[in-house]
């Protein structure tokens, strides 16, 4: 299958002409693939010409994370604003679409401003208006506590206007002045509901050739997302919208790349235009796309005056050319690297690695005594539940098509015990892969099984599956592969290795299931979990060679590339 793939040439650089100032690039999307939603992104000379982009994560941790690149090709994992259990608000969250919404990510006088909005089930009354700030951002140790504020609504956007002032505005364009030190807001006026499409929300204000500009998204997170416009003499209004309105949307289009909204706008060091939204990799029928909201970034053309001219969001577009450069501060993970952890003796756990809601971070050890080499995971009581922490750790799945293995050595002694490799979505859509203490009938001695099961529907149309289960044979020694492979974008196969024999496929599951549903704001992951599914199980598992390594990415309907 693999190899029916087309493939393109990777280097296609349009040759202009010499006298054209410069020559532009094939630029591919998504630029930061897997689940990255409502990006928001910031050029900063003064650190090293770096742009800088934050994307949300609902109820992932660590949370905020602050995306660094110097080409919009290249990027690493800089910090995580929100990054301590300290730092995270005093609320809880049940709901799928809870926790840590769109962040806006600015940057004035040398202080990085991250601020954000939580969602929470309506059970507190602290703010849910969030602002962290770092003078280095390539630290997580800098990034502040919250300062909280009352907002109105959500998705906060930070403007500082010519005298110093700061406004937030969020959705709906409701604006206030912002004391950034202690979250007082002024009195709040609504700048503009749009073009009258629903959900107006997501807005940012720029100031250029004496007119403030107000950019917003609209229509939904979906289908009709779109980005629009209007503008102002004062910063206050009346803006009048954009009669080109919107400025950039795939709408009513059989694009591959859908939803395609929620923007940002920056310039880079040359000067040049470019807008970050966030889109979606599943066409125009919306069934299919594990990895949700994803980060896009394509050039724009904005002539004094006038409203900027946005290049329509494609997979490969022509755009400005940047100069190629890898080298970007700090040490967290380079995108596209793939994953060998080994959990040596010593080591952390990399950044990269995510978890669902605050772990019990007890419940995770790498290079436990005894047993070196490996990262321990104690069971929780079971990964489905909605509260509190439980026993699961991710990476997102970046890739189109991707290979990702564990090695797990487990020897359960309770009925129910299991631990295994997971795509996971959400608490409510995941398909796991586990090692598992089953009776075969009623009385029976219980013995370790291989199980491969389906949580949650999704998009999927039919009735999932039913679980498959299949003794393990004595011969099997630990530790075990568990291997789930995406071969093409429509399944996962889930496959179990012994140590030095042939791999025992279990079956293929539809990545429909893990779309959409419950967790349509979010993406799918890949990873390890251990739970007692409600049962006595006490006995942690012991991960070891825990590799992902990207293969391909689609980028149009029939078009797949090799990943970067
Ligand atoms: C937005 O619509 C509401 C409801 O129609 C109206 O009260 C409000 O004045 C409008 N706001 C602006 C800025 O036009
Ligand atoms: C801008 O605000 C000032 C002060 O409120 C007002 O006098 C002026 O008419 C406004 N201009 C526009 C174009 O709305
Ligand atoms: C180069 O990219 C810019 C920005 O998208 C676009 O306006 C221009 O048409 C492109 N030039 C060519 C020759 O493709
Ligand atoms: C949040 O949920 C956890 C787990 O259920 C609970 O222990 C804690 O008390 C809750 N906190 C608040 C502020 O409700
Ligand atoms: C995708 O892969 C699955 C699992 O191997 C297979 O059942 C399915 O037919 C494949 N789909 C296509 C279109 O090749
Ligand atoms: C665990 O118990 C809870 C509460 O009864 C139930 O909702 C959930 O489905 C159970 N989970 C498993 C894996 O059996
Ligand atoms: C085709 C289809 O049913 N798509 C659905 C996938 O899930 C999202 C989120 O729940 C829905 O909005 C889509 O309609």
């Amino acid at each position: 299958m693999f190899r029916l793939l087309v493939y393109y040439l990777l280097a296609i650089a349009t040759a202009l002409p010499a006298a054209t100032a410069t020559a532009n690039k094939t630029h591919l999307n998504p630029t930061v693939p897997g689940w990255h939603s409502d990006p928001s992104c910031v050029f900063v000379p003064e650190w090293d010409d770096t742009f800088f982009c934050a994307t949300s994560t609902f109820l992932v941790t660590p949370a905020m994370p602050i995306h660094a690149s110097k080409d919009l090709v290249n990027w690493r994992l800089a910090s995580h604003a929100l990054n301590r259990e300290t730092q995270w608000p005093h609320f809880n969250t049940t709901g799928q679409g809870g926790g840590i919404f769109a962040i806006t990510l600015r940057f004035h006088e040398g202080v990085f401003y991250a601020i954000t909005f939580f969602v929470a089930d309506g059970s507190d009354t602290l703010p849910p208006g969030l602002l962290f700030k770092t003078t280095d951002p390539f630290d997580n140790a800098a990034w502040s506590d919250p300062v909280l504020f009352q907002a109105p609504n959500i998705d906060p956007d930070l403007f500082w206007d010519d005298d110093g002032t700061p406004y937030m505005t969020t959705a709906q364009s409701i604006i206030s002045t912002i004391n950034l030190d202690t979250g007082v807001l002024g009195p709040a006026t609504q700048l503009w509901n749009g073009t009258g499409n629903t959900n107006p929300e997501g807005p940012h204000i720029y100031k250029k050739d004496g007119w403030y500009y107000l950019l917003i998204a609209e229509g939904g997170t979906a289908l009709g997302h779109e980005v629009t416009m209007a503008r102002s003499r004062n910063i206050t209004g009346t803006y009048i919208g954009f009669a080109g309105n919107p400025v950039l949307t795939n709408k009513n289009t059989d694009e591959y790349f859908q939803t395609v909204g929620h923007a940002d706008l920056f310039q880079d060091a040359a000067g040049n235009w470019w807008l970050c939204a966030l889109a979606t990799r599943s066409g125009p029928e919306f069934t299919n796309y594990p990895m949700g909201r994803e980060m896009v970034v394509t050039p724009a053309t904005w002539v004094e005056g006038e409203f900027p001219v946005v290049s329509p969001v494609r997979g490969s577009e022509s755009a400005w050319a940047l100069p190629v450069s890898k080298d970007v501060r700090g040490t967290g993970p380079i995108y596209g690297t793939p994953d060998v952890l080994d959990f040596a003796p010593g080591s952390a756990l990399p950044s990269n690695l995510l978890f669902w809601r605050w772990p019990t971070l007890d419940s995770f050890t790498v290079s436990s005594p005894g047993h070196p080499n490996t990262l321990r995971i104690q069971p929780c009581a079971d990964i489905s539940s909605s509260n509190g922490p439980i026993s699961v750790i991710t990476r997102l799945q970046t890739d189109t098509l991707f290979e990702f293995s564990i090695d797990v050595a487990f020897a359960p002694t309770a009925l129910n015990a299991e631990a295994g490799a997971t795509l996971f979505l959400n608490q409510v859509q995941h398909l796991d892969l586990g090692i598992i203490l089953l009776a075969d009938s009623a009385g029976a001695p219980a013995t370790p099984h291989l199980r491969l099961r389906t949580t949650g529907g999704g998009n999927l149309s039919t009735l999932p599956p039913p679980p498959v289960i299949h003794s393990i044979p004595a011969s099997w020694r630990d530790p075990i592969t568990l291997a789930i492979r995406a071969n093409n974008d429509t399944h996962y196969t889930f496959s179990a290795t012994p140590q030095g024999g042939t791999p025992l496929v279990l079956g293929a599951l539809p990545a429909t299931i893990v779309s959409g549903g419950a967790g349509q704001f979010i993406g799918a992951a890949l990873g390890a979990y251990v739970t007692a599914n409600n049962g006595t199980g006490t006995t942690p598992a012991y991960i070891s060679r825990w590799r992902y390594t990207g293969i391909a990415q689609q980028i149009d309907a029939n078009t797949f590339v090799p990943s970067w």
